[in-house]
């Protein structure tokens, strides 16, 4: 099966890569409904920046951010295209699910009770500490190792609750050093092979600037961290993995498309 694209839909101030350009409900149905033009499966909306050092938001901030959007999508998306609401606060799973959303995206992978009663896919992501600290020295013994037996224990757990399917997200750059996002990329034949579908998100992640310094040694900003995106888009739907979490959706899906064709028996 081809790897999918969900496209990534801040209503944020602070985003790292696009806090402040969806603030505007209108801008970001907008955006949503142009990357669902442009082949993304799934439109995963977040009113709460989770970058390192991210200030948690109020819950009746988060959800004045997102309900309207959530709302006008849920009207006018394709069929086929799926809300997610990305949000680690029980109160705006629920609202969101209630408005319109299909999807609960997780990163405290916490919620699985929320996504059991309102029957909706559920991912489940690792992340070492909060955001406000997690990238304080992460040390692990062995990185994979524990990042995918976390994992799946939470979705043995979520599934015999009821929730209908589980996503596993290895959390590239929660808490984790580029060492580590490197060794969990590639384990991810390993997490795949849990038997689950796995969810990769490193769309303009700070590492990438490390792998991939200007020819001067210093590090693109987000924005031109598209090309190192794609290799990791790539590798993980290469390996396996069900849906890749972007910004650059018309770019990733055509890569998705290159790599589905190359998978045996598609020829
Ligand atoms: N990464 C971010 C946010 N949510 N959810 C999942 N499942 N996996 C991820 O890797 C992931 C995620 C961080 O990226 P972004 O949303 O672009 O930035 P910010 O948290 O600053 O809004």
């Amino acid at each position: 099966m081809a790897c999918e694209v969900m496209g990534i839909l801040n209503v944020t101030p602070d985003s790292f890569s696009d806090g402040g350009r969806f603030l505007d409900p209108e801008r970001a149905v907008a955006r949503g409904l142009e990357m669902a033009a442009e082949g993304a499966r799934v439109i995963d909306v977040g009113g709460e920046s989770s970058r390192p050092g991210a200030a948690p938001v109020e819950e009746a901030e988060e959800l004045r951010r997102v309900l309207p959007v959530i709302e006008a999508l849920a009207a006018e998306l394709p069929a086929g295209v799926q809300i997610s609401i990305d949000t680690v606060k029980p109160k705006v799973a629920e609202a969101a699910l209630a408005a319109g959303a299909r999807m609960l995206n997780d990163i405290s992978a916490r919620l699985w009770p929320l996504a059991a009663e309102a029957e909706v896919p559920w991912v489940a992501m690792h992340m070492r500490g909060t955001p406000r600290t997690m990238q304080d020295d992460p040390v692990y013994e062995d990185v994979c190792r524990e990042v995918f037996g976390f994992l799946a224990a939470r979705a043995t757990e979520a599934l015999a609750a009821g929730v209908p399917e589980v996503y596993l997200d290895p959390g590239i750059g929660f808490g984790k050093t580029t060492r580590h996002n490197l060794l969990l990329l590639r384990g991810l034949p390993d997490l795949v092979a849990l038997g689950r579908p796995v969810l990769v998100g490193t769309s303009r992640k700070r590492f990438l600037g490390v792998l991939a310094p200007n020819p001067d040694g210093s590090a693109p900003p987000p924005p031109e961290r598209l090309a190192a995106s794609l290799a990791t888009a790539t590798w993980a739907a290469a390996c396996g993995c069900a849906l890749v979490r972007v910004h650059d959706v018309a770019p990733t899906v055509q890569a998705m498309a290159v790599v589905g064709s190359l998978e045996a028996g598609a020829a």
